[in-house]
């Protein structure tokens, strides 16, 4: 074994990168190496356009740099359509030197739209109006000369599709093309079907639905958003031996005809009728005379951009739990799980039987099946058997969020006959998973499992309020609280930067953001707030925060440069609309969404609607001014200095009375005033105290929305009220975070009390049960509960803190992991009767600064040895809070062990620590 080794070569974030528009690729690697302390001295990256780099188009050279993640590709232009081959080889600071890499691959598509040769097609009397018509299939036949070296299909519909050839499906994802600010943007995916193809003849199949492009979409039952009409674009290329290619491409040669798919929609399910299956219907030599002519469709190819984000697949499959019979007499499956995707029933059924699967997420208080809150939402999927063999099915088209499902139409079958004829598919984008957390108390465990849940399905390509009701859609607010927490459970950087160029594709001339992205909403007359614009603080503000948090995570400085002037332009809007420029006190406002502190039928918390806006304001004034420091716009930087100097002045004026206290007396109030560096000093001190009060003369409770929670642990712990934001995180009764597990949750809840302690319901009207926004908590639980933080002056963890915040002996232990850009982080720490433990992981090529909390120097021992002689371990120095070090890679995995030193109150004081 080579002493430096490479691992895990990414191309634009993914390996083996099938089908990308991006011109000009970054790559990224991980280094492995025994040695501590290793960092990356230089590289040396090959491109090829075969395998074996014979005749490499682009060679570096060993080129001295530290950089191991989104490097660049310097070499000659792409071309579309071929694969590329790289590896990479590094040398170290200590003068070893890698060998080659594995080769890696990436492969282009079509780097301009106008190379598209293909036509749209639609089925002739494809013209949905407010009613969906039944699923369409089309299909045409072709011959090839020889046996092919390489073929793949280019395609996208608009609606969802999906293919065939020569009766087998193309590739394992789903909903395709997935959804996007169609008008704007609009993806095609790629898929390399060398293996379906044989000589002579082949046949191509589609099957063509509604889903969010002419489907019904948003509460108000309106369908057809994009386009009334369902059409499908395909190229097949193949390529021969001989070299020469030959392209197979939808035209007005395609026949259509209805298949056994009556009915499909997002939020209603499917109806399909087996009865109506045309057995060979993708396959050559069938018979398809009484099928249809189909006819080209005017649609444009300039808004057609490649797959960005990682596919939705199926994921894992669950079994049912057990068969419930309810007092009503219901008969249902419960999965144990409240998840999103589909059922699949594996059953031998007569001919004729009518299944009936109804989905849901709870059971109400007598135990009967509740479907209210899915409101018009029908999450219906039914099957009418044909009778011969096992009927194998689940719906194409459609997905459900569910954790309990009704079942009609089998009352011949026993139980176990139920249990065994059914799964549960769990459907998301398929993220890479990269983070883990884990403590001494299962309940928090549990939290965290429902977080991982929450954001598995509500990631369906684009981030989602909610899966159940008929909503389902991107809400800015929403996706900018959780963005942080979800780049620590998955690799996001994909699905963000798609939908990151979806919300400046959809942001209106004047920098509002709408509500939701992709922007349905505005559409339609009755969603308008009152001559209103559909745009509010906390939510529109995902424009900025979102953008600078793939900036921090993942370094993607490229990406804060493409959203730059969107980032700006809400700034301006915002500017724009106070009575004063540096308040923004007018308009429509979500405010601290759903906060317990709301008047009665109100959704609205008490927090001052102004002081919220002009907050969040500042708080993107400041990101702007950060961002242009980062991409060298100078007199921006000072443009979005002095802005943020005023409204922090009118801010001040506004809202802090002269001696210094909030004057609006919120929990969550304080939270962003301390959360956003609004106060100084003394008034920081005494904000901070009185949100400690406010939490603490309500018995430790929270009272937050949509707004404060995600920032509430964070403040406390950060202005020396550690413990009081350990006593919330571990708080069981309502309100809490884990007043939902206690309840059995599996799923983040959209209210604290969507189950109240009487087992109630809150109203039907807005109950979701899996909504990730108060899954937010989960950044605090890895940066501050278990310490694994990155130091912002460098990004993608880069510059690790490995800072544990212990939680005064209420939990024993505490550990995360994540696989970052440059590799595996760990901070994983024990506590019991005052002895301390850490055990840390740190990549090569990043560096950690290690704060020990209650430490000496001098009494540090790792295995037994003193610290200062431990390979690794760099400068260490003493401070009241304890000992600070720093730490080269390697593991350490031989603990850390020391003595709490009684100082609690220089602790609290030395943590008062300056945010701005
Ligand atoms: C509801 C949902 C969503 C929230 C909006 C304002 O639709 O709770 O999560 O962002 O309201």
């Amino acid at each position: 074994m080579s002493e430096l080794e490479l691992e895990q070569l990414v191309c634009e974030y993914r390996t083996e990168l099938l089908g990308t528009d991006c011109v000009i690729p970054r790559f990224g690697w991980k280094i492995r190496s025994e040695k501590r302390n290793t960092r990356q001295q230089a590289y040396r990256i090959q491109v090829a356009d075969a395998a074996d780099f014979s005749r490499p188009i682009w060679d570096t050279g060993r080129t001295e740099s530290d950089y191991s993640i989104q490097v660049e590709y310097e070499g000659p232009a792409l071309l579309s359509r071929t694969r590329y081959y790289y590896r990479v080889q590094v040398w170290d600071q200590f003068g070893r030197q890698s060998q080659w890499s594995a080769a890696e691959w990436w492969e282009t598509a079509f780097l301009d739209s106008r190379e598209w040769q293909a036509s749209w097609i639609t089925p002739s009397d494809d013209t949905t109006g407010t009613v969906s018509l039944p699923v369409s299939m089309l299909r045409r036949t072709f011959r090839l000369k020889t046996a092919v070296t390489s073929a793949r299909i280019y395609a996208t519909a608009a609606g969802l599709y999906e293919i065939y050839l020569n009766g087998s499906r193309v590739g394992e994802e789903w909903l395709t093309p997935g959804w996007t600010s169609y008008q704007h943007r609009h993806q095609y995916q790629t898929y390399d079907v060398t293996e379906y193809l044989c000589e002579g003849s082949n046949a191509l199949g589609i099957q063509l639905a509604d889903g969010w492009y002419t489907g019904r979409l948003g509460w108000d039952k309106q369908s057809g958003h994009y386009g009334k009409q369902r059409a499908v674009l395909l190229e097949l290329h193949v390529r021969y031996e001989d070299g020469s290619e030959e392209t197979v491409c939808t035209d007005a040669s395609w026949k259509a005809a209805e298949g056994p798919i009556l009915f499909s929609g997002i939020y209603d399910g499917e109806l399909y009728d087996a009865r109506k299956e045309q057995p060979g219907w993708s396959e050559d030599g069938f018979d398809d005379l009484d099928w249809q002519e189909t006819i080209v469709a005017k649609l444009p190819y300039s808004q057609l951009v490649a797959q960005e984000n990682w596919p939705v697949r199926v994921t894992e499959i669950l079994t049912p739990q057990q068969v419930i019979h309810t007092p009503s007499g219901d008969t249902l499956l419960d999965m144990g799980q409240n998840m999103v995707g589909r059922v699949r029933l594996n059953l031998h059924l007569s001919a004729g039987t009518h299944l009936i699967l109804q989905h849901a997420e709870v059971l109400d208080r007598e135990g009967n099946f509740y479907t209210g809150n899915l409101r018009s939402a029908k999450q219906r999927v039914e099957y009418i058997a044909k009778g011969a063999g096992v009927a194998n099915f689940a719906s194409f088209f459609s997905f459900q969020g569910f954790r309990y499902v009704k079942i009609e139409g089998l009352s011949e079958l026993n139980d176990t006959q139920l249990l065994q004829g059914f799964t549960g598919e769990v459907m998301h984008s398929a993220m890479e998973p990269t983070g883990q957390f884990q403590c001494s108390d299962e309940r928090i465990n549990q939290l965290q499992r429902n977080i991982v849940w929450g954001q598995r399905g509500n990631f369906i390509d684009v981030p989602t309020d909610c899966p159940q009701r008929d909503e389902r859609l991107g809400w800015t607010g929403d996706a900018q609280v959780f963005i942080r927490t979800a780049a620590f459970n998955y690799q996001v950087a994909p699905f963000f930067g798609k939908w990151l160029r979806d919300l400046e594709a959809d942001q209106r001339l004047d920098g509002s953001v709408p509500f939701v992205i992709p922007n349905i909403l505005d559409n339609n007359a009755a969603n308008a707030n009152e001559g209103q614009t559909n745009t509010s603080a906390a939510w529109g503000d995902a424009a900025v925060i979102c953008p600078w948090t793939q900036y921090l995570c993942y370094g993607d400085e490229r990406l804060l440069g493409e959203q730059y002037d969107s980032m700006k332009a809400w700034v301006e809007y915002i500017r724009r609309q106070g009575d004063n420029e540096y308040l923004w006190n007018t308009g429509f406002h979500f405010g601290d969404w759903l906060a317990l502190d709301a008047k009665e039928n109100s959704y609205i918390g008490a927090t001052p609607l102004e002081l919220i806006a002009t907050s969040f304001y500042a708080n993107s004034v400041r990101i702007l001014r950060d961002a242009a420091v980062v991409l060298g716009k100078s007199p921006e930087v000072r443009h979005y200095s002095d802005m943020l100097n005023r409204i922090v002045e009118a801010f001040r004026r506004e809202f802090v009375t002269p001696a210094g206290r909030l004057a609006a007396p919120t929990q969550t109030a304080h939270v962003l005033t301390l959360m956003f560096g609004l106060v100084e000093g003394q008034d920081r001190e005494r904000t901070a105290r009185e949100l400690n009060d406010l939490v603490v003369n309500n018995k430790y409770h929270l009272t937050t929305g949509f707004v404060g929670t995600p920032y509430l642990c964070l403040v406390l712990s950060d202005h020396g009220y550690h413990d009081t934001a350990v006593q919330l995180l571990l708080q069981d009764n309502y309100p809490s975070w884990l007043y939902s597990v206690s309840q059995g949750a599996t799923t983040i809840w959209e209210h604290w009390d969507g189950i109240k302690p009487d087992g109630t319901f809150w109203s039907d009207d807005m109950n979701s049960y899996n909504h990730y926004a108060y899954g937010a908590i989960g950044d605090w639980m890895y940066r501050y509960l278990a310490g694994l933080d990155m130091d912002e002056t460098e990004t993608a963890y880069k510059m690790i803190r490995i800072y544990p915040r212990f939680a005064g002996g209420r939990l024993t232990s505490a550990s995360a992991r994540l696989e970052s850009p440059y590799g595996a982080i760990e901070s994983s720490w024990t506590e019991e009767e005052g002895r301390r433990t850490l055990e840390v992981q740190i990549p090569v090529n990043t560096t950690a600064r290690i704060t020990l909390s209650g430490a000496k120097l001098g009494r540090l021992t790792e295995s037994g040895n003193p610290l200062t002689d431990v390979e690794g371990i760099g400068a260490m120095e003493e401070s009241v809070e304890g000992v600070q070090l720093t730490a080269g890679s390697g593991t350490y995995r031989s603990l850390i062990r020391w003595r709490v030193q009684k100082c609690s109150l220089l602790v609290r004081l030395a943590s008062m620590k300056r945010i701005g």
